[in-house]
């Protein structure tokens, strides 16, 4: 175990730490985003087993009456002019569940399952190992105190699993009318890879209106604005915002009208992992057999929808533009879908993710995936989503991967990275130069869980 960088790690959730919830950043990042949040209880886990189950208990206080989990749960304190779009923007007070925590009006993919199932892992793995030297999690608990975990998450799963069954329905109903299997986003927040080339031919389509006037915030957060986001991507960002805000975030009228509506395939795909999470759970605490009928359904009909996205010319699995009709011809990291949603494409997906066009570039400072393939037309190393390689990515495919040999290396590398660049929200994939936020807290948050493994 590496105790220095394991120390970091947790220092970077105790900073970030705002008493119930985590910042996802210092400063770039300064309210509760909901993948953001599940990813750091994964690492909570590690740290505390109750205060991992709070990080989830505050993110669904924030739910929606509709099941959706907003992207984003505003920290009422923090200043206005913090970030942008802040809660107001938005005007989601009619749809919210809860009126007095402010939240976004759109969702972020559904990683929250998985992170229940895990912390229920650790906490019983430190039961079975309560108080022996060199296991995470068990020295500080002790027996009682790993006893009194298994407790606690006993008690967070009867009250927390209604509340993701109902989000699980809400993307496999409203968000799939079709019943495909496949997840509709209406903007790229939602995907949670914002600017990556797959959304670029969508996004030209969307032709900006009577926008209300703004000001970024989050290129004064980071040392050089070509790191983020463009201007012209921002205002279309900005004005899909609005035209959700004016359709009242009813998903009915979103899908008949709104320019922009993608099947995404990474998205489908985790909510195909998260359902065989909550499949576990469902059975752990003996949910009804209609419920863990329902679960299994989606998850079948979601794994094999991912795999059907499959193009033998790219090798990877492709999103599917809605409006165009046409799947999203590029070379993405989304691409390794049907490796999270573990369908049949797993052999030549390893291929293509170890493969020169992905990890296995000779040019990469460490065999990690970028979020776009060099070999991609629209690479660009330093730009967000357009290259630089995101640790939180690279962890979600660790876990995909399970006992494959790409694994271990997978892992080593990425702990290699992280020891050098820190716990940057991205890194540039041939330099190893950390870019966006320092301190990120899903960064630190599966460093901790790639310590945990060793
Ligand atoms: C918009 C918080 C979030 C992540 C996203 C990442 C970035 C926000 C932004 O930061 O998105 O939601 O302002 O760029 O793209 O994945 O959840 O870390």
């Amino acid at each position: 175990m590496d105790e220095r960088l394991w120390s970091a790690a947790a220092a970077v959730l105790t900073g970030n730490d705002a008493g119930g919830w985590t910042r996802a950043a210092p400063q770039l990042y300064p309210h509760q985003w909901s993948w953001d949040s599940a990813f750091v209880a994964v690492g909570w886990a590690h740290l505390s087993v109750p205060r991992a189950l709070t990080e989830l208990r505050s993110l669904f206080a924030g739910q929606w009456a509709n099941g959706m989990v907003p992207h984003i749960v505003y920290d009422p304190a923090a200043p206005a002019e913090a970030y942008f779009p802040d809660a107001a923007r938005w005007g989601t007070g009619v749809a919210a569940a809860a009126p007095d925590r402010p939240t976004s009006g759109i969702c972020q993919p559904p990683v929250h399952a998985l992170a229940l199932a895990h912390i229920a892992e650790v906490a019983d793995r430190a039961r079975g190992t309560a108080g022996r030297p060199g296991v995470p999690n068990s020295g500080a608990a002790g027996p009682a105190g790993a006893r009194g975990d298994v407790e606690a998450v006993d008690a967070a799963l009867t009250e927390l699993y209604p509340k993701v069954l109902a989000w699980h329905r809400y993307l496999a109903t409203e968000r799939d009318p079709q019943g495909s299997g496949l997840v509709s986003i209406y903007h790229p927040w939602e995907s949670g890879t914002d600017n990556s080339p797959r959304f670029d031919a969508a996004l030209a389509r969307v032709e900006v209106g009577d926008l209300p006037p703004y000001r970024r915030r989050d290129t004064g957060h980071v040392a050089d604005p070509a790191q983020r986001p463009s201007d012209t991507e921002y205002d279309r960002y900005l004005w899909l915002v609005e035209l959700l805000r004016r359709a009242g975030y009813a998903d009915d009228r979103i899908a008949a009208t709104h320019p922009f509506v993608l099947k995404d395939v990474l998205f489908s795909a985790i909510l195909v992992a998260a359902n065989d999470a909550l499949g576990r759970i469902a059975a752990r605490i003996g949910a009804p057999a209609a419920d863990r009928a329902a679960i299994a359904g989606w998850r079948d009909r979601g794994r094999a929808a991912v795999d059907a996205c499959w193009d033998p010319r790219l090798r990877l699995c492709l999103d599917q533009d809605v409006r165009a009709a046409t799947p999203v011809r590029c070379r993405t990291v989304a691409g390794f879908a049907g490796l999270v949603a573990g369908g049949d494409r797993r052999s030549e997906l390893v291929a293509e993710l170890t493969s020169p066009r992905f990890a296995g570039d000779p040019r990469m400072r460490w065999p990690v995936p970028p979020s776009t393939s060099p070999a991609d037309p629209a690479f660009r190393p330093r730009t967000y989503w357009r290259g630089p390689s995101w640790p939180v990515l690279g962890w979600l495919l660790w876990r995909s991967l399970g006992e494959h040999p790409a694994a271990a290396a997978l892992r080593a590398a990425s702990l290699e990275q992280v020891r050098t660049a820190g716990f940057a929200e991205y890194v540039e994939p041939f330099t190893g130069e950390p870019l966006g936020s320092p301190d990120q807290s899903w960064t630190a948050a599966v460093t901790l869980d790639w310590l945990a493994a060793g």
